[in-house]
């Protein structure tokens, strides 16, 4: 069949709209009508060129909602006209990550995801008798794709799919990495590096936990208003402070029992690590950064009991706990559209890089 899609040709350039060949669902796999998509900064850190894993052609995307059109052979967990959200972290329920209980780091099908195919081994698009690859397992910026059955996320449908879509990465891992990573406890102090698509999310999750004092941190001062309204308790922008760790520890009464770092920035990543408490704080990483880059500190903020996580979608087990994020959602406990500012069809999708890229956006979806 055919489907219109953004394809990214090569690193650097701005996607492309075309009509790509997309084969059926082979065993085990699904294919999904995409009806919304989100724009993440990870879409972004892969079209510039800066991800390791990057290969190209492919199709970006992994934010999206849609509904199941056809399923391959001995697919027993979906059918035709279930509402989806497509996984970039697949849970299979079987392998050995998945059996752990402090991880939601599935592999089943991670190393062919990197790669930019299918489980077999090889891809469903094709453009003018060229493969193009899939991305994150998703490429939810084509209209129409393919992804296997342990790699979506089956949802109520009553949920509009133009706000769901946004589960499928940002809001899940700001307030999974609160909820499921940091499991922060009521009353605890917290600070958020940059108030963008993540850092607003895990905003929300820190009040929805009952945080005491949410910190947020954000060289763009037009993030205050906003972050208020999520929850944010203080507001510093690192421009007015020659010595932000100290201040931040001074804010917080010695140092934040959490900190999130939701930029990439390796040396925001630093602060993030050493404005947390002597003998407990946590800093959990969140912003992927660039081939190259590395996080440093002195051995002596470890040893004193500060600690250093990461997060990879908000530890979230995506077919157990996104239908969860989305009932959240529709009880009114969160709120994703105040988030969602810009919304375009398929053929303006490279606006949402130029809007991210100003500052204005904090999510753009694309509608097809
Ligand atoms: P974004 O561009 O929407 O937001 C970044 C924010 O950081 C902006 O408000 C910006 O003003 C601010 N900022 C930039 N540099 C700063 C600095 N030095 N000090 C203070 N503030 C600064 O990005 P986003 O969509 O929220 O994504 C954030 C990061 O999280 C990206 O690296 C993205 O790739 C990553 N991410 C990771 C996961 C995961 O599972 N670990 C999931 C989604 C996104
Ligand atoms: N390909 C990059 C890694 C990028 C990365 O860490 N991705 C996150 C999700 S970001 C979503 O917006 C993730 O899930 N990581 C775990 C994993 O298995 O990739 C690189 O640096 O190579
Ligand atoms: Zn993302």
């Amino acid at each position: 069949m055919k489907s219109r899609a953004a394809v990214a040709f090569e690193a650097g350039k701005p996607l492309e709209i075309v009509e790509v060949d997309l084969e059926g669902p082979r065993a085990g796999e699904v294919l999904v009508e995409i009806k919304a998509t989100g724009v993440c900064h990870t879409d972004e850190f892969t079209r510039s060129g800066d991800d390791p894993e990057g290969a190209f052609p492919a199709i970006l995307g992994h934010e999206g909602a849609g509904v199941v059109m056809e399923v391959g052979a001995g697919v027993s967990s979906l059918e035709v006209g279930d509402h989806v959200i497509p996984l970039y972290t697949a849970e299979c329920r079987e392998c050995e990550y998945c059996l752990h209980p402090k991880t939601n780091l599935c592999q089943a099908v991670r190393a062919t995801q990197g790669r930019g195919v299918m489980p077999d081994g090889s891809s469903r698009f094709s453009y003018q008798g060229r493969d193009i690859l899939h991305y994150m397992g998703c490429s939810t910026f084509s209209n129409y794709t393919v992804l296997p059955e342990v790699s979506l996320a089956k949802v109520r449908k009553d949920a509009p799919f133009d706000k769901i879509c946004y589960i499928g990465c940002g809001v899940t891992t700001g307030i999974g990495a609160v909820m499921f990573t940091a499991k922060a406890e009521p009353n605890c102090t917290a600070v958020v590096f940059g108030l963008g698509g993540i850092g607003l999310n895990v905003l929300q999750g820190l009040k929805l936990i009952g945080a005491k004092q949410i910190v947020g941190v954000d060289m763009n001062n037009a993030k205050e208003a906003i972050g208020r309204q999520f929850g944010m308790t203080h507001f510093v922008n690192p421009k007015d402070h020659e010595d932000l760790v100290g201040h931040l520890v001074e804010l917080t009464g010695g140092g934040a029992d959490y900190s999130f770092e939701c930029i990439g920035n390796v040396e925001v990543m630093r602060a993030a690590l050493e404005c947390c408490h002597k003998g407990w704080g946590e800093s959990i990483i969140i912003g992927v950064a660039g081939a190259g880059k590395e996080i440093s500190t002195r051995p002596f903020q470890l040893v004193t009991g500060r600690s250093w996580r990461g997060t990879a979608f908000g530890g979230a087990r995506g077919r157990t706990d996104v239908p969860r994020i989305v009932d959240m959602y529709m009880d009114g406990r969160i709120d994703i559209d105040s988030l969602i500012t810009h919304k375009m069809p398929l053929e303006d999708i490279n606006k949402a890089f130029d809007l991210m890229h100003s500052g204005e956006s904090i999510r753009s979806v694309v509608e097809f």
